[in-house]
């Protein structure tokens, strides 16, 4: 079976609020390795990513912070998960959101070599689609999918690698949304399943819809959950609370069907900031997810016929 490949990001620097560096660690330590073998899948840590080195970089938005930083991370990520995906299946142990900017790209070129499309599942209290001249926090961790677009606002970036259409990317969990964000999305054919299609219907019917989608094409599937889509009561370790997230037997039906799909190429776990934690018990329910999109089941039925 292909073997998962763990890759710590210890990114801090994409929001203000220290702590996400440690995520890479909590997620060791709360078992993540043990649960994959548990589950029979051969499992490959490679250790923490260091970033390249660090080159002076500016931009004319003045809020924004940390590019340099930003810069080194998204080239290392990118090589990095380009390097590991012929071999298994990544999964990016984070570290803040602003390590997707790195990843996808790294899926994208891999996918590109492949001649095959990439897809994206965008797990999130937030849209993540500001550009590096729109966001108004200057905190990069908000920028990844406007990226993944192609959209232009990104000097000083290299260009995305190969970008990916908008009918590529589903997002689940949204209901924070700024200004700019809004507009963005307005223009782009990205489907954007908030909170309030949840609650009308379900998780289930929209999720199969993209997977569906993606199994056409044969498609590979990049998949970024931040620990905002879960509601904060049942996952407190996050900077970014928001209220009326997604319960915790929604998140583990997601993670089911896409193990049911088989579609899943490689994952990040963002934005997990173990210094804000109850106990670890984020950390845990975290790890209790990758379980769960890795095949745990509580009784095997014989799965759904696609
Ligand atoms: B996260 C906000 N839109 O740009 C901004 O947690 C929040 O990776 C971004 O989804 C949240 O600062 C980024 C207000
Ligand atoms: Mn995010
Ligand atoms: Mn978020
Ligand atoms: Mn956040």
């Amino acid at each position: 079976m292909n073997p998962c490949i763990l890759l710590g990001a210890p990114i801090d620097e994409g929001q203000r609020r220290p702590g996400c560096l440690m995520g890479p660690a909590a997620y060791r330590v709360a078992g993540l390795a043990q649960t994959l073998t548990a589950l029979n899948h051969a499992v490959e840590d490679r250790g923490d990513v260091a970033p390249a080195p660090l080159v002076q970089a500016t931009c004319a938005n003045p809020a924004v912070h940390h590019l340099p930083e930003m810069l080194a991370w998204t080239k290392a990520l990118r090589d990095a998960v380009a390097d590991a995906l012929p071999h298994g299946l990544p999964i990016i142990m984070g570290g803040d959101h602003a390590l997707a900017l790195g990843t996808m790209a790294g899926a994208a070129v891999h996918a590109h070599r492949q001649g095959r499309p990439l897809f994206i599942l965008w797990l999130d209290a937030h849209s993540d689609i500001h550009t590096v001249e729109t966001t108004t926090s200057g905190n990069l961790h908000g920028t990844p999918i406007a990226y993944a677009l192609g959209l232009p606002g990104f000097d000083p970036f290299p260009p995305f690698p190969h970008p990916v259409p908008g009918r590529n990317i589903c997002m689940f969990g949204i209901r924070s949304v700024d200004p700019a964000e809004h507009a963005a999305m307005l223009d782009i054919d990205i489907t954007v399943n908030d909170m309030r299609v949840l609650d009308e219907q379900g998780i289930v019917a929209p999720l199969r819809a993209f997977l569906d989608q993606v199994r056409a094409a044969d498609g590979m599937l990049h998949v970024s959950l931040d620990v905002d889509f879960l509601d904060p009561s049942i996952a407190p370790a996050v900077g970014t609370t928001v209220p009326g997230g997604t319960t915790f037997r929604e998140a583990h039906l997601v993670m089911e069907l896409l193990h049911e799909s088989g579609l899943v190429t490689s994952l990040d776990l963002v934005e997990l900031n173990p210094f804000l934690d109850d106990r670890g018990r984020t950390a845990k329910l975290m790890v209790d997810l990758v379980g769960s999109l890795m095949g745990r089941k509580v009784f095997d039925r014989p799965t759904r016929s696609f």
